[in-house]
């Protein structure tokens, strides 16, 4: 019938054209630009990226800068577009400084997809605003990751509440900005028994981190936790809160889960860590990024999830895949 061969004719054509990279020997290259390279977070992000990438076809490039900052984001960034790549992924590590630099990707028609940071408002495709061309933002709800750390630290200081501090990057920065208001957002609304003290800023330096943590108790002697809201940020308030003898009596928790977590959660160092699901931000990006190139839509935002590793269930297998790969 003629409905019949209307299919058949759709059928044919949509195979054909789904084949004609493959059979052009079109091989798409994805670039992903992490906010630092040797970011175990950023690493594990890869590791997904390549997942989805060899799954596909397509060759994944993974180049970034040596430190979280635009001033060396941004040269990496420019080295890219020149490449020309099919897309590129990019963890900002400004909201307004990476702005001017990925515009320059868009008008070379190459397209952006940020992961895990975002620029501007991070709302996406909305036809306002200078930052809304990247096609979609794929990363964790860095507010409600905030408010799950203010959760924990919580219970582990209990009753009596006390005093705490975000022990934090800079500012300017969307995911650690979302976790440091949504941290304070939790405890005002529903902690009134803890007092935040000011934000120490640690540049991502661990061991500025540290002196910190031993600078603000040397200030409060009744200091009860603090919230390291990334990796360096956590590593570092906790080794301050070790080398000021304070384990135990300071409560940690750790936003991200490298390797060492596991030792300073079943030591009593860190009380939770939580981590985010780096592997899946690499691997939808890279997805969505192939989906995109192919005719497809994308979803303008894709969120990953968390999981809570603490002592009594960082033994189990299918929480401690969740610890970062170095
Ligand atoms: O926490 C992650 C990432 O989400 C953040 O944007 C920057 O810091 C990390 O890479 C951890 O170091």
């Amino acid at each position: 019938s003629i409905l019949k061969a209307g299919v058949g004719l759709a059928l044919a054509l949509s195979v054909g054209i789904g084949s004609a990279a493959h059979a052009q020997g079109k091989k798409y290259t994805i670039a992903l630009i992490p906010g630092l390279t040797t970011d175990a977070f950023y690493i594990t992000m890869n590791k997904g990226a390549k997942a989805a990438a060899d799954a596909l076809g397509v060759d994944l490039v993974f180049q970034g800068g040596p430190e979280f900052s635009p001033t060396t984001q941004v040269p990496v960034l420019d080295a890219i577009i020149a490449r020309k790549p099919d897309a590129i992924l990019i963890a900002p590590t400004d909201v307004t400084q990476l702005v001017e630099p990925l515009k320059k990707a868009q008008d070379a028609g190459i397209p952006v997809i940020t992961v895990d940071t975002f620029i501007g408002t991070g709302k996406y495709q909305t036809g306002s605003g200078d930052a809304d061309f990247p096609l979609s933002y794929i990363a964790s709800d860095n507010v409600m990751g905030g408010r799950m750390a203010a959760r924990a630290l919580a219970d582990a200081i209990g009753e009596g509440g006390g005093k705490v501090y975000v022990s934090n990057v800079k500012p300017g920065i969307s995911t650690t900005d979302q976790r440091e208001e949504g941290f304070k957002a939790e405890m005002k609304e529903n902690h009134p028994n803890i007092t935040v003290l000011e934000t120490q800023f640690n540049e991502n330096d661990a061991n500025r981190a540290a002196s910190q943590l031993q600078a603000v108790y040397a200030r409060n002697s009744d200091l009860k936790g603090v919230f390291g809201a990334n990796l360096f940020s956590a590593i570092g308030a906790g080794n301050g809160v070790q080398q000021a003898g304070q384990t135990g009596n300071v409560k940690v928790i750790a936003f991200d889960a490298p390797t060492s977590i596991v030792d300073n959660i079943n030591s009593g160092l860190v009380d939770a860590a939580i981590a985010q699901h780096p592997a899946e931000i690499g691997y939808f990006g890279v997805m969505s990024a192939y989906a995109h190139l192919t005719g497809q839509s994308i979803p303008t935002a894709i969120g990953t999830g968390f999981t809570i590793i603490n002592k009594q269930n960082v033994s189990d297998p299918n929480v401690a895949k969740y610890v970062y790969s170095d």
